[in-house]
């Protein structure tokens, strides 16, 4: 797994996880393997999906888990994305007078022998000009303030049931009439 930690750019989760299988074993449908967990010097990332989208909407959240195995905190300090018109993110979602809302946050903390958790409902990676049918892929780079930058293939899936909350619609808290605070206000994106 150590030449998994070297070639950052383009580096996919599912790179990562196809490169020891045994060559006399059948090759799975990549889109059918669950990706491996992509480390990092002390950061795993792991369970990375991206909502897909329906038809034009352009707009979507991203999860992933990303667990810190040192002993000193890492903060995620910005997130982007290296295809042309996508734009990413931090997000935590929270209901406010019963109305599920969004706010952008600055940085996120990976504590030490901890994890933080990006998952529907709660703090996210909002992605802006993606149209993303299932299986397909969003490049997503995180940079951290101790590990550097990292770059994930994020694959697109349905969300259902559960996994079903506010930004899995982007007029529940990102439509223009939703928020009232046009600092927030992400219905007019490009
Ligand atoms: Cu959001």
């Amino acid at each position: 797994m150590r030449q998994c930690l070297v070639p950052l750019i383009g580096l996919a989760l599912m790179a990562c996880q196809q490169a020891p299988a045994p060559s006399t074993a059948p090759a799975p449908a990549p889109q059918a393997a669950a990706p491996a967990d992509l480390v990092i010097g002390d950061l795993r990332f792991s369970q990375a999906w991206a909502r897909a989208t329906l038809g034009a909407n352009a707009v979507t959240a991203a999860y992933l888990s990303i667990a810190n195995a040192g002993a000193v905190e890492d903060v995620l300090l910005s997130v982007g994305s290296p295809a042309p018109g996508v734009t990413v993110e931090m997000h935590e979602s929270l209901e406010a007078d019963g109305v599920r809302q969004m706010r952008r946050v600055p940085s996120l903390a990976v504590p030490a022998g901890g994890a933080l958790e990006l998952k529907p409902g709660g703090l996210h990676l909002m992605v802006f000009g993606a149209q993303l049918a299932e299986g397909a892929q969003v490049p997503i780079t995180l940079t951290f303030a101790r590990a550097g930058s990292v770059n994930l293939d994020v694959t697109a899936r349905s969300g259902t049931g559960a996994e079903t909350s506010a930004e899995a619609d982007p007029h529940a808290g990102h439509g223009s009439d939703a928020t009232g605070d046009a600092a927030h206000d992400h219905g007019s994106h490009p």
